[in-house]
């Protein structure tokens, strides 16, 4: 008689744990679906995601309408290279320049290409257009910034775990304290050859770090004054995560370089964008930079589907709304236990708890390996911030319910 083989979790991470790079260290749960605001294991246990992939699932998991267009898609043209037009890319292009206010997009696969393409544009805008000497071009970042892994983008990282043991740093790229108009001006006025100032609207990974209102407005003020462009990235808080489109829209701030990635696609496949006017985009020249998936076809069709759900379902404003009682929630928690709850921050739905580690229960990510236990899947980020960003569809009653999941468990503790 033949045995059924049973797989289950521990078999799966073993097989991983075997076979895998150990770059990662994930929540000992093996996800095979997913709905909306909701993933299942393998063993058939439901939770409710609040990640969202890092917040790329804004749309919530297998939208119809987006796996419809990109199924569509996939069985009728996948990939031609950019070596000859497509019949997608063009109308992804215009949806795009329209929707943000620009003129033009390059399209790329993942969040960290599309910041080294603006990192290229803004350079190649420098050198052509503002008079930098050749190959001295300068690009301020923030402290604690995330950019994503290339060794380009490490260069600027100041978190050690990013860039320990991947030296040398590239040069060309400058530090300054997030949130300080005074040490950007100071940079400013001292070197005339930094071609852009690239930041994030809310600093994600460094812990949902919310700059001072108006900061980004006088960031880009400060730019202008000294003909520096300002790069928003937007991969992570942009596409209706922090209840605007975007989230320098707090600020009326129309950055001179738009970055966005994740939920642009809604989270089923890479695609990345670049937005600006052709002052900058034109820069770049035929054979200057590209990619082989970049702008396919697929990307294209998926593009449009996830930005129509944003606008049909009203995504964003959900967000907005969603974002407040959640943390009126957790404000009110915090209130009842103030020894483990240090902080609640957050704008729509990217949300951060700030955790007093314990020696009793750990750290965030024990709280985190607890809240999964009772079905609500979410990330530690370093010690002591857990981040809540679930889908944007979820609906009122389903965050009070998770609400009362996170109160029972923390009120466990
Ligand atoms: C991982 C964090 C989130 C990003 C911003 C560019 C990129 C990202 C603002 C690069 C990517 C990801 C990558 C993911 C973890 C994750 C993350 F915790 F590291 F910070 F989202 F919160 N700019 N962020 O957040 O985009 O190339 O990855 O598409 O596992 O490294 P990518």
């Amino acid at each position: 008689m033949k045995v059924e083989e049973i797989v289950g979790t521990q078999e799966v991470i073993a097989q991983e744990q075997k076979y895998g790079a150990h770059n990662y260290s994930p929540l000992p749960v093996v996800l095979t679906k997913g709905e909306g605001v909701y993933l299942w294991d393998i063993e058939g246990n439901r939770y409710y995601d609040f990640l969202s992939a890092y917040s790329a699932v804004n749309q919530g998991h297998c939208h119809p309408k987006i796996i419809g267009a990109m199924t569509a898609q996939a069985s009728r043209l996948t990939l031609t290279s950019r070596a000859f037009y497509n019949d997608r890319l063009g109308d992804a292009e215009k949806f795009v320049c329209k929707f943000f206010g620009y003129d033009k997009a390059l399209f790329m696969n993942a969040g960290s290409e599309a910041v080294e393409t603006a990192i290229k544009l803004a350079r190649k805008w420098g050198y052509t257009k503002k008079g930098i000497a050749a190959n001295t071009a300068m690009i301020l970042a923030a402290e604690r910034n995330f950019h994503g892994r290339t060794t380009g983008i490490i260069s600027f990282s100041t978190d050690p775990s990013s860039t320990e043991g991947f030296g040398p740093a590239n040069p060309g790229y400058k530090v300054i304290p997030f949130n300080d108009l005074q040490a950007l001006e100071t940079e400013l006025i001292n070197h005339p050859e930094i071609c852009a100032f690239l930041v994030e609207p809310i600093q994600g990974e460094a812990g949902v770090l919310i700059p001072e209102e108006g900061y980004l407005k006088k960031a880009h003020e400060l730019c202008k004054k000294y003909n520096v462009k300002l790069i928003t990235d937007e991969i992570q808080t942009g596409i209706g995560r922090t209840g605007r489109m975007l989230a320098a829209y707090y600020d009326d701030v129309h950055a001179d370089m738009l970055i966005v990635g994740k939920a642009l696609s809604g989270g089923v496949m890479p695609v990345s964008a670049v937005l600006c006017d052709d002052e900058i985009m034109l820069c770049i020249k035929p054979g200057e930079h590209g990619s082989t998936f970049g702008g396919n076809p697929i990307a294209a069709a998926v593009t449009i589907a996830s930005m129509e759900v944003m606008l049909d379902e009203k995504l964003t404003e959900n967000a907005f709304a969603m974002g407040k009682i959640f943390r009126e929630r957790m404000s009110a928690l915090q209130l009842k236990r103030p020894d483990l709850i240090s902080a609640v921050r957050g704008k729509g739905l990217l949300n951060a708890l700030d955790i007093i580690p314990d020696e009793k229960f750990g750290s965030a990510s024990d709280v985190c390996l607890m809240l999964m236990k009772k079905g609500l899947l979410c990330k530690a980020t370093h010690k002591h911030t857990i981040r809540f960003s679930p889908p944007l569809v979820i609906t009122e009653a389903q965050v009070q319910e998770c609400c009362d999941l996170i109160e029972n468990v923390i009120l466990s503790i």
